[in-house]
């Protein structure tokens, strides 16, 4: 089925032990290098510390690889035209034997394919600033609907439009349930100003609401936010200039679909001066740990 799980994956989803899913674009796309390399090794080794199995997801040779080996973790770190994969160009990827990094989206249907429950990511993609005129909603909140796996994220970027995305989120009948806070962290500030549909303070109650949902039949995904630590967050306030200088030279260079998140990601991190890059490794382990907890109560 064009599914390569690694050896210890595999063993772990047999004998019914927690494994976590880590997606590629984080690396690829998300940061840079030779950060991004760091940071793939880190958020395995804190899945591990956590006792469960990690397993980045990423297309390679044509198969969708569950479970990287480290030398094949280096190799993508510093890989040349990787592409952006997501559900539409999953097969395309598979096909074309092209490299591909995993989105949330296409990285929950990796996990799915795999028998894999839960994902730590950064934070999930959204409803775009504009949206109503450009259409950009990522297929990351399609995915959600439709995927059983539980992402723990630390809510969504503020370079989105926040309010559209909880409503869209919430239309499509996925829960957003954040971790000991009644606030809807914006990945990099613990605040948004808005307010999480949904709260649990345990590792346990998430793991008991999540099978709950599954058992029901409800299918799909569920949303579990992590709110970045306050040591290493950068305030909403704060954000919302960096932000709004990225957005518009966005505008100005008429930069659209695929390329967007990338692009406004790498911004912020020149315009912050690095800043937000190490606010971004921060949520990125803080997330790993939590899904290992998270894992390991539902196994
Ligand atoms: N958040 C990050 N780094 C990233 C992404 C999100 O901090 O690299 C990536 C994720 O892979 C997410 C994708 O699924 O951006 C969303 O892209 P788009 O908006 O094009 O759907
Ligand atoms: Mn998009």
């Amino acid at each position: 089925m064009h599914l390569k799980i690694d050896p210890e994956v595999r063993s772990a989803l047999q004998g019914k032990r927690p494994v976590v899913a880590l997606e590629s674009t984080i690396i690829t796309h998300g940061m840079p290098h030779p950060e991004n390399l760091a940071t793939a090794r880190s958020l395995e080794s804190q899945v591990r510390n956590g006792g469960a199995v990690p397993a980045t997801i990423a297309v390679i040779g044509g198969e969708i690889c569950v479970g990287l080996s480290d030398a094949e973790l280096e190799w993508l770190a510093s890989a040349k035209n990787v592409l952006k994969v997501s559900r539409n160009d999953l097969a395309y990827a598979l096909v074309t034997k092209r490299i591909g990094a995993t989105t949330v989206a296409a990285t929950m249907i990796g996990a799915h394919l795999a028998g894999i429950k839960v994902f730590a990511t950064g934070g999930i993609g959204g409803v775009h600033r504009g949206a109503e005129t450009s259409f950009d909603v990522s297929a990351d909140l399609e995915e959600l609907a439709r995927t059983p796996v539980a992402v723990v994220c630390a809510g969504a970027k503020a370079i989105l439009d926040l309010p559209k995305t909880l409503e869209y989120l919430e239309t499509r009948g996925v829960p957003v349930v954040s971790y000991g806070t009644d606030a809807f962290p914006a990945f990099w500030s613990r605040q948004s100003g808005l307010k999480s549909p949904l709260r649990l303070d345990t590792a346990a109650e998430i793991a008991r609401m999540v099978q709950m949902k599954w058992d029901l039949g409800l299918g799909g995904g569920v949303v579990i936010c992590n709110p970045v630590a306050q040591a290493d967050e950068i305030p909403f306030d704060e954000m919302q200039e960096f932000i709004d200088t990225a957005i518009s030279e966005s505008e100005e260079f008429g930069i659209k679909g695929k390329a967007l998140t990338p692009y406004l990601l790498a911004r912020i991190v020149e315009i912050t001066g690095g800043r937000s890059l190490r606010t971004n490794i921060a949520l990125a382990q803080n997330n790993a740990r939590l899904a290992a907890e998270i894992a390991s109560q539902l196994s």
